[in-house]
């Protein structure tokens, strides 16, 4: 069958079931898809699969070889495509073309691939035929009526506002206790923050969600002292994982997704220790999910952020048969029942397969106090690390998916103190924040100046008109905001850095480096903590 497009030399060969038209293109059925380009394209626009893995427009000419540490794939892209080096991504690609237009291929359903091979562009269900969206036109209109499909098949979002969030993670990370948040909230005042979350640290363990000995009066007390304070509590929890240390994991070996060989999967390694996924396929697993997050709103949290969700969708072995993002689907379906009208963040999480069933999506990888380290972009080559330019880098490029899911940027700052960012650094991340209208922030009170916390709050008030002016340009109430340089990729490593980026590569690949790296972080947070009550 052949599939034309607009441009003068082109036509698209496609061998498919039906074409029918849509506004815009065209939705076929296949298992696998190839579109043959009239030449080959400059760029091409790659998807990560989760959160946390890199949505860039890169050149196609340029391979991208898979992120170091290997120890960190499962976590950081989808493990399955760790040896694709050809521009490639989950559900969805695109290409410019020479007429200026953008040539998007989109699925439409779960468990599907998009691959560009010289001037091929391949899609492919991982398993069964599904659906596709083809089509060619402006970028920013061919994204809408993607957008638009996927909205129709998996569901639009219900909450209309975005909370103002404060969160515990980016000042405090797990030095968190009863004493010191509710210092911090006290230090609050009256800013006009919605939401008061309490990130991870409050937990005994990976898998085991009650509260720990810095939490003596119970989360259940917290919240309630949280809303006293005239906010909504919230909770971050992590319940598709658990860490070979947890009770969980000693008691319930058979609740995790095995391999063919019948060995753990591992869902990557944090925390100094390796993690492993649960199986949502499993009967015992969807009741012990049901309970945890009725237990959550109980205590009181009616916002709630589940984190590392990756972890339900990797490949294995499942204790019922199905593709493995319709199972993570399944088990998020039991999780949203469950949460009832909670506002439910996602975070960590396979991208379509969470659409239509939370309220909001993390859309990039975490911010640090840092914008840019050469040794995790250029000699590790992994844009998914926590680094302020590669959240606002892939999150930009994340900002389709508003119509469907609130997209959560990550949390921006206005302290200077315990902070590498410049000034217009710090403006940018706010800027992302103001237009995708998700605001948050980890500043300590205590932390901030006078003139700073009068930012942060003109900041939770402000309400810009936004307007896109190209692909990274904006004006915010008339005013440009630029995210060119931040969304383009590093260069890629010179021959003498390419001989360190796989000697440090191979150094970092181990529990003990990680556990290094992990205890270096503790101390430097603790150092910032000691000299600010
Ligand atoms: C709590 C944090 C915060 C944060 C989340 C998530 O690739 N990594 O090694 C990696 C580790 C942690 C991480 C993201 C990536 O952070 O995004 O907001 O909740 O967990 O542990």
């Amino acid at each position: 069958m052949e599939y034309s497009t607009s441009h003068p030399d082109s036509s698209l060969a496609v061998s498919a079931n039906e074409i029918r038209a849509a506004t815009g293109g065209h939705t076929l059925s296949a298992k696998n898809i190839t579109l043959s380009l009239p030449s080959q394209p400059l760029r091409y626009y790659r998807h990560g699969w989760q959160s946390w893995s890199l949505a860039a427009w890169v050149d196609a000419n340029r391979r991208i070889q898979p992120p170091k540490p290997p120890i960190l794939h499962p976590m950081q892209i989808d493990p399955l495509y760790a040896r694709e080096t050809r521009p490639h991504g989950s559900w969805v690609g695109a290409v410019e073309l020479d007429n200026g237009n953008i040539f998007l291929l989109g699925a439409l359903g779960l468990d599907a691939h998009v691959t560009l091979d010289g001037s091929a562009l391949i899609g492919r269900y991982e398993s069964g035929q599904g659906d596709w969206f083809v089509g060619e036109g402006a970028e920013q209109e061919i994204f809408a009526r993607y957008t638009d499909l996927l909205g129709k098949r998996l569901g639009e979002k219900q909450q209309a506002k975005t909370p103002r969030v404060w969160c515990s993670w980016y000042s405090l990370y797990t030095q968190i206790s009863e004493e010191r948040l509710l210092r911090i909230l006290d230090g609050l005042g009256d800013l006009p923050f919605d939401v008061f979350q309490v990130d991870d640290g409050w937990q005994r363990a990976i898998g085991d969600w009650e509260p720990n000995e810095k939490f003596p009066s119970g989360m259940d007390e917290l919240a309630a002292q949280i809303r006293r304070s005239g906010r909504t509590p919230g909770l971050w929890l992590a319940p598709l994982i658990m860490t070979p240390s947890s009770r969980l994991y000693r008691q319930h070996p058979d609740w995790l997704l095995h391999d063919e060989n019948g060995k753990p999967v591992s869902a990557g390694f944090n925390w100094g220790e390796p993690l492993y996924a649960l199986d949502t396929t499993h009967p015992d697993v969807l009741n012990w999910l049901r309970a945890l997050m009725q237990k959550v709103r109980v205590w009181g949290y009616d916002y709630v952020k589940l984190d590392f969700l990756y972890a339900g969708a990797l490949p294995g072995k499942r204790h019922i048969d199905m593709p493995r993002e319709q199972a993570y689907r399944h088990g998020l379906t039991i999780i949203r029942e469950a949460l009832g009208d909670a506002y439910f963040l996602t975070c960590g999480a396979p991208i379509l397969p969470s659409i239509g069933l939370c309220d909001a999506i993390r859309v990039g990888p975490d911010v640090a106090a840092h914008w840019d380290s050469a040794r995790d972009s250029v000699l590790l080559g992994n844009l998914a690390i926590p680094s302020t330019r590669n959240a606002i880098r892939t999150t930009v490029n994340r900002l389709w998916l508003s119509p469907l899911v609130h997209t959560d940027p990550d949390v921006v700052y206005f302290r200077s103190r315990h902070l590498a960012l410049t000034e217009p650094q710090k403006r940018q991340l706010q800027d992302l924040a103001l237009i995708c209208g998700y605001k948050a922030t980890s500043d300590v009170p205590a932390w901030l100046s006078g003139s700073e916390r009068a930012a942060l709050r003109a900041f939770l008030e402000t309400e810009p008109v936004i307007e896109r002016t190209g692909r990274y340009t904006f004006t915010l109430d008339g005013r440009q905001a630029d995210f060119s340089a931040a969304a383009a990729l590093p260069a890629p490593p010179t021959p003498g850095q390419r001989l360190a980026s796989t000697a440090l590569g191979w150094a970092v690949n181990s529990r003990y480096a990680l556990q290094l790296n992990g205890w270096l972080g503790k101390m430097t947070v603790k150092r910032k903590l000691g000299d600010s009550k």
